[in-house]
């Protein structure tokens, strides 16, 4: 373990680093693909934990050519049905902790994002794909099921049957297609995926804080509620927001020019 800054304790196969009002984590055991090993899953679960509240966006991205390679294999062999039920349940903790954390996560995708390594990129709330991005659950062809939350994750972006095409024939998407399906919002070149990611968290980490917070907290749950509590929450939370000083004073400043609009850049 190494000291991460102020990002709690970090193991070996992860760095973080402050940007402004965004920290940038990185997986960083490249030479595995950063294959996930459980004490990486629970270094995860430390940085987001230990997020100065100054933070207003975080970027996942990734050493080497490829995003990660998912579960590290090594650690499977000796699980009995127990072990894995708990295991499967440490990555749901986790990787709740990144979709319904204290803000919001832009992944900085390439080559390899396969089984484990597509739950993560799931749990986060944009996700910016280079090229070489490929998906592709290879669970199916390892004689194994998702466990990091891909079975409720995926079908919301893709459907249940394009996850079961995945899972049964072991069909990889690229990353044009990716984004076409709804695997990421964004394509770029080889080489730029942090680049666009943290241009992206920087945007996001000048939104009033409580937009942020209702976008990552409330609307997944209103679009899963039915209409009528939807409508309901929805009314809350847009009273909520609008009630704050710092929504106020945007409003004022946009009234009296000093804004941007929605066509400036
Ligand atoms: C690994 C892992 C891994 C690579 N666990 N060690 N995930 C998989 O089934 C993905 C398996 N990996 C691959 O298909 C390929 O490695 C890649 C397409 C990602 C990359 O290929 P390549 O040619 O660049 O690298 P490589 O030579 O295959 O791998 C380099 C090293 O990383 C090699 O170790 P080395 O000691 O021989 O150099 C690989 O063994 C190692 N490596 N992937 C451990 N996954 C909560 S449930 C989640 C369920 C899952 O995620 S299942 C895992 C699915």
């Amino acid at each position: 373990m190494a000291a991460g800054q102020s990002f709690g304790p970090l193991p070996d196969a992860l760095r973080a680093e402050r940007i402004d009002k965004i920290a940038v984590l990185t997986l960083a055991r490249p030479a595995k693909r950063n294959a996930l090993s459980d004490e990486a899953v629970l270094g995860i679960e430390s940085f987001f934990t230990h997020l100065d509240p100054e933070v207003r966006a975080v970027v996942i991205d990734a050493e080497g050519d490829h995003f990660c390679a998912g579960l590290d294999l090594n650690e499977m062999a000796e699980r009995d049905t127990l072990a894995g039920i708990e295991h499967s349940r440490m990555w749901h903790r986790v990787f709740e902790r990144i979709e319904f954390g204290p803000v919001p996560v832009v992944a900085a995708l390439k080559g390899a994002v396969v089984g484990g390594g597509l739950e993560l990129a799931a749990a986060t709330h944009i996700r910016v794909a280079e090229q070489s991005t490929f998906y592709a659950l290879p669970e199916g062809q390892r004689g194994i099921f998702v466990g990091g939350g891909a079975s409720v994750r995926v079908p919301r972006l893709i459907g249940v049957s394009r996850m079961t095409d995945m899972m049964l024939t072991g069909r990889r998407y690229d990353a044009e297609e990716g984004r076409d399906i709804g695997l990421s919002q964004y394509v770029v070149p080889d080489g730029a995926g942090r680049e666009k990611a943290v241009e992206l968290a920087l945007r996001i980490a000048g939104n009033a804080p409580q937009t942020n917070y209702a976008v990552v907290q409330a609307l997944p749950r209103i679009a899963e509620a039915s209409p009528r509590e939807g409508y309901m929450m929805e009314a809350l939370m847009a009273a909520v927001a609008q009630g704050t000083d710092d929504a106020k004073s945007r409003m004022r400043d946009f009234l009296a020019g000093r804004a941007r609009k929605v066509t400036d850049e």
